[in-house]
């Protein structure tokens, strides 16, 4: 039987992003709730549980900005750490009492001037604002490859990690060199009887160190939290000089590409150095960062391969050339399916759903909400700065953005906001013009591009996105009636 409940704010999701927008909803006394697939809070952090997973933002940078974390263990710390990290944040909040947990949204849709969100659990929730703190690294890509299910091994996502499967001693199988199969290649190595890893592509890779936090250096941090504030602003510093320079030539991309290039050439088989060279710009791609990656690539027992996949065979992965590697543990290490956004189903007031209003590309108005979508709003959405600053400082600008918004539907009751078309298509174009001198259209394929090859990434500094969402422009909108 159908449940039915009302509620004013319905976010889904209950990771990093809806945590944040959970804490602003209560801290201005709002009603919400939060619907997590999962049994607990953490996103991304919960379901990536790979060996050698961290964040490639540094760890005093990728925390809220108002509950710093001054005892973190590394640079880069461990996925779990930063997961817990989310979890004492949620039971510090008090806000696992708003999460309803194991609630998957099978659909959404605008109807009579107010959201009807349908669960899996068959409750149909009525609200008047739907939020979608889901992301875009969310939906797991595997790919396409003939007799992949005829395999006899052990074969999951990286996103799935299966932990009951023994590692060491095991030939071990790894498709795909992303961020996520570069940073497990150096602890596969250490349990592997022999690992190979499967590139299609090959991938630039700065050299950047994590360093462990020292007993000493941890107690002076919690001593003095000054110094870790400091330790922030400086990493928030260099990413968003940075990672917006690079984009761009000048310095910072100059820097990028000595980096990348110094550190290849570290490697010393001249053929393995070959198969590593990519033959498009550093930056095109999502940088790797990480100094692991070359030295256990160069172990006697470590193997990569080049040669194209013909097909995935019960004992294992027959390569073009003929030759049969056996395995018996396969990592799809194959990212996501970035433009995948969200919940299956979002269907707004002209009945069209999400899907099909972005058949090509997403389309947004700053990122955050969309014409025919009212009281619709994304976190972490379409052409966020997911590449260039924290994601964390994204979702907490983006979620005093999305509480404004509410703050003036509060003030106009049964009204519903919805973004002007001409200022959706305003942000649209002044993001296509911005895209053309970017690095990442020129010449690679990435996670980054939408099917038309436009990158939905953001393509300005830091401040202008600050700039831009310090508060909603209340003239782009248009307020609707909400019956
Ligand atoms: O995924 P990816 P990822 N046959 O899409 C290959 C974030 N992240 O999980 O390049 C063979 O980058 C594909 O090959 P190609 C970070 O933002 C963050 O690694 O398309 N190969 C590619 O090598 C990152 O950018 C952290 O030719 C196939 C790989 O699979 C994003 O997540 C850590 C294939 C997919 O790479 C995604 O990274 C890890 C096929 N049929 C990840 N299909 C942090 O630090 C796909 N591939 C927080």
């Amino acid at each position: 039987m159908t449940r039915r409940s009302e509620l004013k704010t319905c976010i889904i999701g209950a990771g990093m992003s809806g945590l944040v927008m959970g804490i602003r909803l209560q801290a201005a006394g709002k009603s919400f709730r939060i619907l997590e697939k999962a049994t607990s809070v953490g996103g991304t952090w919960r379901e990536n549980t790979y060996p050698g997973l961290s964040c490639d933002v540094p760890s005093f940078f990728y925390a809220y900005s108002f509950e710093p974390n001054l005892d973190w263990s590394h640079r880069f710390s461990p996925g779990r750490e930063i997961c817990e990290y989310f979890v004492r944040i949620a039971e510090k909040y008090d806000l696992l009492k708003y999460i309803s947990f194991g609630e998957t949204v099978a659909g959404a849709r605008y109807e009579d001037g107010r959201w009807t969100i349908d669960t899996s659990g068959g409750e149909q929730i009525r609200a008047d604002v739907l939020i979608d703190a889901t992301g875009p690294l969310h939906i797991k890509y595997y790919p396409d490859i003939e007799g992949i299910d005829s395999f006899e091994g052990a074969m999951f996502h990286s996103a799935d990690w299966d932990h009951s499967v023994e590692l060491r001693g095991k030939r071990i199988g790894v498709i795909g060199n992303g961020s996520t199969g570069v940073q497990m290649m150096a602890p596969l190595s250490e349990k592997a009887s022999h690992l190979t890893m499967f590139q299609r592509t090959a991938q630039w890779v700065f050299p950047v160190g994590n360093k462990a936090y020292s007993e000493r250096e941890r107690a002076w941090t919690r001593r003095l939290p000054i110094l870790g504030r400091l330790t922030r602003e400086f990493y928030k510093w260099i990413f968003n000089q940075g990672s917006v320079g690079v984009v761009r030539d000048g310095y910072w991309r100059r820097s990028m590409d000595k980096g990348c290039r110094k550190h290849l050439a570290t490697v010393t088989d001249p053929e393995l150095r070959r198969k590593l060279t990519p033959d498009y710009q550093p930056g095109c791609k999502r940088l790797i960062l990480s100094n692991d990656f070359y030295p256990a690539l160069q172990k006697e027992h470590v193997e990569l391969v080049t040669e194209g996949i013909e097909r995935i065979e019960p004992r294992g992965i027959l390569t073009k050339d003929g030759r049969l590697h056996e395995l018996d543990v396969l990592v799809l290490a194959t990212g996501f399916q970035a433009h995948k956004w969200g919940i299956d189903r979002v269907v707004g007031a002209d009945g069209l759903s999400l899907d099909e209003a972005w058949q090509k590309g997403p389309r947004t108005y700053r990122s955050v909400t969309m014409p025919g979508f009212p009281n619709f709003f994304m976190l972490v959405g379409p052409n966020s700065p997911i590449g260039n600053i924290s994601i964390i400082d994204v979702s907490e600008t983006q979620s005093k953005y999305i509480l404004d918004c509410i703050e003036l539907l509060d003030r106009e009751p049964g009204k519903a906001l919805t973004p002007k078309r001409e200022a959706a298509e305003a942000f649209q174009e002044s993001l296509r013009e911005a895209m053309k001198n970017t690095v990442w259209v020129t010449g690679c394929n990435s996670w980054y591009l939408d099917p038309d090859g436009i990158p939905t990434i953001w393509p300005w500094p830091a401040n202008r996105f600050q700039q831009l969402m310090q508060r909603p422009d209340f003239s782009d909108f248009d307020l609707i009636d909400a019956t």
